[in-house]
């Protein structure tokens, strides 16, 4: 008897809680569901790289082997257009939108996607955990015209979606579409996602704090007096230090474990290092339908209007006491940058 549901059979069921769905979101998140499980099986070959071929090579069937996080890219988008599920894409790897037009060159599909196809694929080569980061909206601007930017550049607060595959020990797939959090485990046996983390919830308080603090000298003063509350010899402190450098990953733990993760701004990455459209915004909805708390240390992430597709913001995000402490340093400092 199967112990737990999957993937497909949680989407069926709540299929009503996607009221103005006709069915599209089903299909968008089933989407995601397979291209994850062909990232994944390539993600898992990377240890044979030599064997195989580096990005740039030819591997030993003659096939140009391409970077990961271009092959990863390379699936979703294929994935997302063949299924004639959404309008228009954007990608970390894509320097603008594509549009995404029907069989008529028109398209009546009206979510977008935007997505991070392969976060922190450095780690690839050192065997440390990688994800995909991705966030979908409803178009705003006219069913069955050619998508336009302002239907990527919508607040954070106006997702139908969001989520993160992280693939890892093992390969799961976490996502929100606005009723709380819930994480399916891959059995790569069968290729079947099954329903192993129900309704996901950042514990309140953490003793786990996730920031490079090779950057220490180049924070600003409120991160620096965070980071000394932290390692002072108080109450449950001094907390541990855990900083994988993969965003899904660190994210990951913390909300299992509690914990707060900072990628905040200093002199070397003035406006922060992560993206706010695909990667802080959809992290952002995550934690707030987890119980948590997403702030740039000064406002909520998901009220920030973005500007432009690969804009950067500082992001706190984690259990609500600890990001809500950081926040009190941080706004003891005047903003150090507009962004
Ligand atoms: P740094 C990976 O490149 C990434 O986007 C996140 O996954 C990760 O948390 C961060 O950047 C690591 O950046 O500057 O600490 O190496």
């Amino acid at each position: 008897m199967q112990k737990h549901s999957t993937l497909g059979e949680y989407i069926i069921r709540n299929q009503k809680q996607f009221k103005y769905s006709s069915g599209e979101l089903s299909r968008l998140i089933n989407s995601i569901r397979l291209a994850a499980k062909v990232v994944n099986h390539e993600v898992n070959k990377a240890g044979l790289v030599d064997i195989l071929g580096n990005a740039g090579d030819t591997n030993i069937q003659g096939e140009d082997q391409q970077k990961l996080d271009v092959y990863a890219n390379d699936v979703f988008m294929q994935t997302l257009t063949n299924r004639q599920i959404v309008c228009g894409i954007a990608s970390e790897e894509e320097d603008d939108f594509v549009t995404i037009s029907g069989n008529n060159g028109a398209n009546s599909n009206k979510y977008v996607v935007l997505i991070d196809p392969l976060d922190g694929s450095s780690n690839i080569d050192v065997n440390v955990s990688v994800g995909t980061i991705f966030s979908v909206y409803r178009r705003i601007t006219k069913a069955g015209t050619p998508v336009q930017l302002e239907d990527f550049l919508q607040k954070g607060n106006k997702q139908v979606a969001a989520g993160y595959i992280v693939y890892g020990t093992s390969t799961l797939l976490v996502y929100t579409t606005g009723h709380g959090v819930n994480g399916f485990t891959l059995n790569p046996a069968i290729g079947t996602f099954y329903l192993s983390h129900p309704n996901m919830k950042f514990p309140k308080n953490g003793t786990i704090y996730s920031i490079n603090e090779g950057n220490y000298i180049h924070f600003p003063q409120g991160v620096k007096d965070y980071l000394k509350f932290c390692q002072e010899e108080k109450e449950n402190r001094p907390y541990s230090a855990r900083y994988i450098g993969s965003l899904v990953s660190d994210f990951h733990r913390n909300m299992i474990k509690g914990g707060i993760y900072m990628y905040p701004t200093s002199t070397k990455a003035p406006k922060g290092k992560l993206r706010l459209l695909y990667e802080c915004n959809p992290i952002a909805f995550l934690t707030e339908q987890a119980g948590g708390v997403a702030s740039d240390g000064y406002r909520r992430i998901l009220d920030i209007k973005p500007l432009e597709l690969h804009q950067r913001v500082p992001i706190f995000c984690g259990s609500k006491n600890m990001v809500e402490k950081a926040i009190k340093f941080m706004e003891k400092y005047p903003k150090d940058a507009e962004y």
